[in-house]
């Protein structure tokens, strides 16, 4: 009797002992991911051609992102900056890079095709700050023109960005994540061309 209890004790060791090894995997693996996004576009290119500019930052306008990270813990995916909604009803509808294993941020707005660019407006949530940024327009990958962010604390920034022709808009950070300035929080990226 007493060898079966110090056997049932021993396999009940294992037990637990396997357990929390496989906690401890799964944790450290959850941590140590990083949620690159990249989405899909949905919608055709508008029309070459308007004769007046339109924003063409916007799912329904064929755009689609490219994000370093965000903080999928908190669902704070970066498709919410093309959505259209400046003022979300909800401040989980923002793009947030994750703090814990992004080290240099960077979100791109794609076209869905070659756009002239009069101006960018970026949406900010305005309890947090961070706007050590770079502003750039691109075309096949190379950027074209790029400006710094205004440093100010407006929630909403805009940009004269003359971008004769580009297929893409991004930020790239330069930030501190333990700051108390690190935050970086975005509602909308409007690119307004045609
Ligand atoms: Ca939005």
């Amino acid at each position: 009797m007493d060898n079966l209890e110090r056997l049932d004790a021993w396999l009940v060791r294992i037990i637990v002992g396997v357990y929390a090894v496989l906690s401890l995997l799964g944790f450290l693996a959850f941590v140590s991911t990083k949620a690159v996004s990249l989405t899909q576009a949905v919608a055709e290119a508008p029309p070459t051609g308007l004769e007046e500019d339109v924003n063409l930052a916007l799912l329904e306008n064929g755009a689609w992102i490219e994000a370093s990270s965000y903080a999928y813990h908190y669902i704070h995916h970066p498709l919410f900056v093309i959505d259209g909604l400046t003022s979300p009803p909800s401040t989980k509808e923002q793009w947030v890079p994750d703090k814990r294993s992004d080290e240099a941020p960077s979100l791109a707005v794609h076209l869905a095709r070659p756009s002239l660019i009069r101006e960018v407006v970026v949406y900010h949530d305005p309890r947090y700050t961070d706007r050590s940024y770079i502003l750039s327009c691109s075309l096949g990958g190379e950027a074209v023109t790029s400006v710094s962010g205004s440093g100010r604390r407006d929630a909403r920034e805009t940009f004269d960005l003359a971008c004769e022709s580009a297929d893409e808009v991004r930020l790239d950070f330069d930030w501190n994540p333990d700051s108390s300035g690190g935050h970086i929080r975005i509602y909308e990226i409007m690119v307004i061309g045609r």
